[in-house]
């Protein structure tokens, strides 16, 4: 959905994206305690309600993403209720009451921001929430301008409704898409001015390559579920549960 925001209203979610992160980065050296590496070397902090991603290889450091993150500004959290949303969410959730799932920050910096490799949503939230993973759906708010160049997302339309995709079993997390067995070839990439909205199921299978340009590209991702479900932060992840995926 181009523009579905106001410039001035896109530029103050970007205020208030880097209000949270100068928040939380001055806190995440007292917090140093409560960090997990990922199998893949990823290296992810939790500080005050939220889970601090870092990029792998930037020097100095920069954050990749924060989750969850709508409770942490209002002006963030304001859009669950933002009819231009909710409404369409609701029919790709297929269900009229929404509630949230989970919330995120992606800040894919420039010169720094990473590949993000083919994969669906869907793999690590069933191993959080099971077959209610399947009712998860995003819509992911451009903050700034995407281009191919900057990290924009492929995303392989229809590819949702073939179901979970074939993963990559070489691959530490054992979360990502394998490629080699999965049709990416009807690929498209998404470029859109800031202030546009894109609304995608867990399903679909996406990838987004690294950021080269001197231009940032963050996004902010409301994952909306069926209302009255728990939600992401308040499940355990269990891996095992990926025994269940082909
Ligand atoms: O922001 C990106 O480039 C990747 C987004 C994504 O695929 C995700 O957060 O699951």
């Amino acid at each position: 959905m181009p523009r579905l925001l106001g410039p001035v209203e896109t530029a103050a979610l970007g205020e208030a994206a880097e209000s949270v992160l100068a928040r939380v980065t001055g806190r995440a050296p007292a917090a140093r305690a409560d960090v997990t590496v990922w199998p893949d070397g990823h290296r992810l902090e939790r500080v005050d309600g939220t889970t601090v991603h870092w990029e792998p290889e930037a020097r100095p450091p920069a954050v990749r993403s924060l989750s969850p993150v709508t409770p942490l500004h209002p002006s963030l959290g304001a859009l669950w209720n933002d009819e231009r949303i909710a409404a369409p969410m609701r029919r790709i959730v297929g269900c009229e009451r929404l509630g949230g799932f989970t919330s995120k920050l992606n800040f894919k910096r420039a010169g720094v921001g990473s590949e993000f490799r083919w994969h669906q949503d869907h793999p690590f939230w069933y191993c959080c929430a099971g077959p209610s993973a399947r009712d998860v759906a995003t819509a992911m708010v451009f903050l700034d301008d995407v281009t191919s160049d900057n990290g924009a997302l492929e995303i392989v339309p229809g590819s949702h409704l073939a179901g979970p995709a074939p993963r990559d079993r070489s691959e530490p997390t054992g979360l990502l898409v394998d490629a080699a067995r999965t049709d990416v070839s009807g690929a498209v990439t998404v470029e859109a001015p800031a202030g546009s909205v894109l609304m995608f199921p867990g399903l679909l299978v996406h990838r987004s390559g690294p950021n080269r340009t001197d231009r940032d590209r963050r996004s902010l991702l409301l994952c909306f579920q069926p209302a009255g479900r728990p939600e992401l932060a308040d499940l355990p992840y269990r891996a095992e549960r990926l025994t269940d995926l082909p």
